[in-house]
């Protein structure tokens, strides 16, 4: 986002630096007496006193920290960040052996897009998934314990940037592909762009018992670049639209070579059918996914044009209609999709592309919203009362208008360049209407001065009155790219994991730890309590582990303390390695004793008021 017409957003960012209001965050009441905040200064209206909570979550994107982060609204305090594509050595997270192999090696990843999952179109707050733009990997982060539970590579996919989202009920979560490629990542030429490059779309299945990802099927698409996209709600329930740039099949500066076409396509494909044909057997094999080819497959594909190189497009709440903004048109265009429907049916097409039909885009749309003097419309989010939002990234500007007529209602300035914002709710059936949160690309000198690249930040607003009301202005981590925030109650956390005496490799009582060892490979089947390590009880040091050099050892490590919040970690002097076992948790540390010597091990995690007596000694006899 950040490289897009630099110059330009430059300019509009530096003019609207020296003129921006800025919100008054310490006094005034505000607001009518319509809802509880009415007649709250903005800092009560983000105060949460001592044992009380925050009434929402927000599941927030780290971008290339490859992370989730976890904020409560309104306080806007960060609660934790849930490490996903990248080793996490706070959490151990990538040490142990389950998520170094979920991992896969990759030490870096790009989440954008965090989707929770839905039932009826709302979040039901069990598991969220998220998308890594770098390695083309898809992620679920489990609710009830904020751990990720499933990794999965998909093939032929080149980036997939345009999801994460979700349809309806959970049926397949979507990932668009950014950047069309041979498929497979293949060798070709880039003069063969047009015949070789494909773009993607993954529907991948997720198993909420197993906790395991499964790639449905995949639709090969033209050699566009796919961008935020949306699924269906209700009467579209089976439908989902995405947005493309780059239909000029630029291979090279792409700043101006793909910004030539006046129009590019929104693309409507109806999923249920899809896997109807799949199931039919209307695919091909390619590189272990079932791909369907709209040049072989006809149907169930439509294009609609849409103003030039647009960002995102998102259903309204009702299903009834799909809002698509363009960065390089400055206006929102509303689709019907009764009308598109009527389209299809009547086979009303204009044009093909690749095997698509292209529907008319003057039956199609229902409506042009161009606010004077704003530019850059990026992302829509919704209220409780028909009302859209929408960011401005060049404009630095929240603008608020009803769906109906188009009428603009309010704006407020942003600091600055706002990508996405999210409201309470706000892409579900039913948004709540109170609280929209800008995520925002540049804070400038909002906060005190860590260097030369400064803080991202986010900002809190107040939408529960016609005015929108900006309350707070918090710094933040790179990157914010999307969030979604849902009500608190929805999540049901565990507050330990359970004594399950059949999981393989765990250990609940002292008399049963032990160490094995079968030819070079020594295992420990070991217990962490307040406030010891003990490998092997019988033993004369019960938390000494001697091996000789180049064995493999596993470290299965139960903790047994089954109270909230012992968390206890492990880590070994000197060689890299630090994993942590949460209440009640069992997890297995592999590693080579490749170096011979005498090594502390310690309990990395506070945990008692003798954590510092928590140790052991690693002993390496040298070969
Ligand atoms: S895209 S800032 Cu990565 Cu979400 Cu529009
Ligand atoms: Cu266990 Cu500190």
């Amino acid at each position: 986002m950040k490289n897009w017409i630099p110059a330009a957003t430059g300019l509009v960012a530096g003019a609207l630096a020296a003129t921006v209001f800025f919100a008054d965050f310490s006094s005034g009441p505000s607001g009518s007496a319509t809802n509880e905040n009415a007649n709250k200064t903005n800092a009560e209206k983000v105060y949460v006193p001592y044992g009380e909570h925050d009434d929402y979550y927000m599941l927030s994107s780290g971008g290339h920290s490859g992370q989730l982060f976890v904020y409560g609204v309104p306080s806007m305090r960060k609660l934790r960040t849930v490490p996903v594509f990248t080793p996490d050595p706070a959490t151990g997270y990538g040490f142990d052996d389950a998520t170094k192999k979920m991992l896969g090696g990759f030490t870096w990843g790009d989440f954008h897009h965090p989707a929770i999952s839905e039932t009826d179109a709302e979040y039901d707050g069990k598991f969220v998934f998220a998308n890594d733009v770098a390695n083309n990997r898809i992620a679920a982060v489990d609710l009830k314990t904020f751990h990720t539970a499933d990794i999965m590579s998909m093939p032929n996919m080149g980036g997939p940037h345009a999801g994460t989202f979700v349809t309806q009920n959970t049926e397949y979560i979507v990932m668009p592909t950014r950047f069309s490629r041979p498929l497979g990542g293949d060798y070709a030429s880039l003069d063969q762009f047009e015949e070789k490059y494909k773009g993607i779309v993954s529907m991948v299945k997720f198993d909420q018992e197993t906790k395991k990802f499964d790639l449905g099927y995949q639709i090969m698409l033209p050699p566009w670049s796919y961008d935020l996209s949306d699924a269906g709600k209700k009467v579209s329930g089976d439908w989902i639209v995405m947005t493309t740039y780059n239909t000029e099949f630029a291979t090279t500066n792409l700043e101006i070579n793909a910004s030539q076409n006046d129009r590019d396509y929104i693309v409507l494909l109806n999923w249920k059918e899809l896997e109807k044909k799949v199931a039919d057997g209307q695919y091909e094999e390619i590189n272990g996914a079932k791909v369907i080819d709209p040049t072989k497959v006809k149907g169930s594909i439509y294009a609609i044009p849409v103003a030039k190189s647009p960002h995102g497009v998102d259903f309204t709440p009702d299903g009834t209609r799909f809002i698509a903004s363009g960065k390089l048109a400055p206006l929102m265009t509303i689709f019907s999709f009764e009308k598109a429907m009527e389209a299809v049916k009547n086979e009303d097409f204009t044009d093909e592309k690749f095997g698509i039909p292209v529907l008319p885009y003057d039956k199609v749309m229902e409506r042009e919203v161009d606010p004077p003097g704003a530019l850059g419309p990026l992302h829509t989010q919704y209220d409780d009362k028909g009302n859209a939002y929408n960011t401005m990234f060049i404009s630095s500007e929240v603008i608020k208008w009803k769906i109906d007529t188009g009428e603009i209602i309010d704006r407020t300035p942003i600091h600055y360049s706002p990508g996405h914002s999210s409201a309470a709710e706000g892409d579900t059936a039913s948004p709540d209407g109170n609280w929209l949160v800008s995520l925002n690309k540049i804070a400038k000198d909002a906060f005190l001065s860590v260097g030369p690249s400064h803080p991202e930040s986010m900002e809190l607003i107040d939408i529960s009155n016609d005015k929108m009301e900006l309350v707070y202005t918090n710094p933040v981590d790179p990157e914010p790219h999307y969030a979604q925030i849902i009500k608190a109650d929805k999540i049901k956390t565990i507050p330990i994991y359970e004594k399950d005496e059949k999981r393989p490799n765990s250990v609940w009582s002292q008399e049963d730890t032990r160490i094995e060892r079968k030819g070079n490979e020594v295992h420990v089947y070991g217990i962490a309590m307040r406030s010891k390590f003990i490998f092997d009880a019988k033993s004369k040091r019960p938390d000494e582990l001697t091996v000789k050099q180049g064995d493999k050892v596993f470290i299965h490590l139960t903790n047994i303390d089954l109270d909230q919040d012992i968390t206890h970690g492990f880590g070994i002097m000197d060689y890299n390695l630090n994993y942590e076992v949460q209440p009640g948790q069992t997890n297995t540390l592999e590693f080579t004793a490749d170096k011979a010597g005498t090594f502390p091990i310690y309990c990395t995690n506070f945990c008692s008021a003798l954590h510092q007596e928590m140790s052991g000694y690693l002993l390496v006899e040298p070969k």
